[in-house]
């Protein structure tokens, strides 16, 4: 009797072992997250495959009649790196579909891969405008610098900053925050008395802000990647700068959701421009934030967090319509032109461009319920890349 339960046992181990090679074979479709997982950008992967996998178990793991498998790798954010996993992600495992890129030189880096493989690459993080040039087969469900430094410039000026000092990282975002904000400003009748870049890898913030304070601005405005802001907050108040009149504003990388409530009541009063707020006072994106906070020990989603959650979205979607059949091209096509309510408020993937089309908000770093938080209170609608114009 034992025996033959074993038997049985056996045999229904074996037919299910076939059952899932054979699912293995046909029926799965593969998503290669490529996510900067540890090293300077960590909070970025941490948000992105948090978001990724809130939005599988919401979702389902079965689309389109085919079963969803996500394949996360960690590429340090280093390019090379970014690069030859996409190379492993197509050629090995056959993934349907790239997705993830923490930082513009990794995404960079990847698109001949997407354009050789036809394979779609959903850019859920990087932000420099030109990326989705850089591949016919690339779509971005995370902003453009130029879409939030535009905006800060528009505002600025209308709110007694005349005279401005930027200071930015030195690569893609930040030279595209930088080059559109001040054409803005400039053409809004502000005054830029100087430009600073600070080092990608490891800045030191200090030795410029010391300068910002001896050129005495009526407003510093800053662009620094997401997981730094926290640094360059504590800087700017441990010189007093706030004290010496100087105003803080920039893209809302600087106040990011994940660091921002550690940095204290200095925060208070910062004026920053960006796509999305933890605080986004939408029915869709409280359900959000209390599903990621309950699936991730109370962490906040950032703006990262919802350009993965987008993204998957964009993925299934297009999944659905396609049921994995005409393989990249279809796909991409079903990418294009999707129009949805995300958490951070409407949002349409632009067919032309394949860019992002979303509102812009302006936001100020306010207290509630004893955190703080980025409160919208002006809200630009529908903003194309301004970086596509040109
Ligand atoms: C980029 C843009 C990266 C904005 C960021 O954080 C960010 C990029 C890692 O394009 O490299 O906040």
């Amino acid at each position: 009797m034992q025996k033959r339960h074993f038997l049985h046992a056996t045999a229904l181990a074996v037919l299910a072992l076939g059952a899932t090679a054979a699912v293995a074979a046909e029926d799965t479709f593969k998503i290669g997250l490529i996510l900067p997982m540890t090293g300077q950008q960590a909070s970025t992967g941490r948000q992105i495959e948090a978001a990724a996998r809130l939005y599988m178990a919401q979702n389902g793991d079965t689309v389109g009649g085919k079963k969803v498998e996500l394949i996360v790798k960690d590429d340090t954010s280093i390019p090379d790196v970014t690069k030859r996993m996409a190379q492993e992600l197509v050629v090995n495992d056959k993934v349907n579909v790239l997705a993830g890129f923490g930082i513009t030189p990794s995404a960079l880096a990847t698109a001949p891969i997407a354009t050789q493989s036809k394979t779609p690459l959903v850019v859920m993080a990087a932000a420099t405008s030109s990326i989705t040039q850089a591949s016919p087969y690339i779509v971005r469900t995370s902003f453009t610098l130029p879409q939030a430094a535009v905006s800060m410039a528009d505002w600025a000026p209308k709110n007694g900053i005349k005279k401005v000092v930027t200071l930015v990282s030195d690569y893609g975002p930040g030279l595209d925050a930088e080059k559109f904000f001040v054409e803005r400003l400039l053409f809004n009748g502000g005054q830029v008395t100087e430009s600073l870049r600070v080092p990608m890898r490891n800045p030191d913030f200090a030795p410029f802000l010391q300068k910002v304070r001896d050129l005495k601005p009526d407003a510093l405005f800053v662009f620094v990647p997401s997981g730094a802001g926290a640094a360059v907050m504590k800087q700017f108040l441990e010189r007093g700068m706030d004290k010496a009149g100087i105003r803080l504003i920039g893209t809302g990388d600087v106040t990011d959701d994940d660091q921002l409530n550690d940095m204290g009541d200095g925060a208070l009063g910062v004026v920053t421009s960006h796509h999305y707020s933890t605080a986004h006072p939408s029915l869709v994106n409280k359900k959000f934030v209390e599903a990621f906070q309950k699936a991730n020990k109370g962490m906040r989603p950032n703006f990262m967090a919802v350009g993965g959650y987008d993204g998957m979205r964009v993925i299934y979607e297009a999944l659905k319509v396609t049921k994995g059949q005409g393989g990249g091209d279809a796909l991409l096509a079903a990418m294009k032109g999707q129009i949805f309510e995300s958490p951070r408020g409407p949002m349409f993937i632009d067919a032309q461009t394949r860019d992002v089309v979303q509102n812009i908000y302006l936001r100020k770093v306010q207290k509630q319920d004893g955190q703080l938080y980025n409160v919208e209170f002006d809200v630009i609608k529908d903003v194309k890349d301004p970086g596509k114009n040109k």
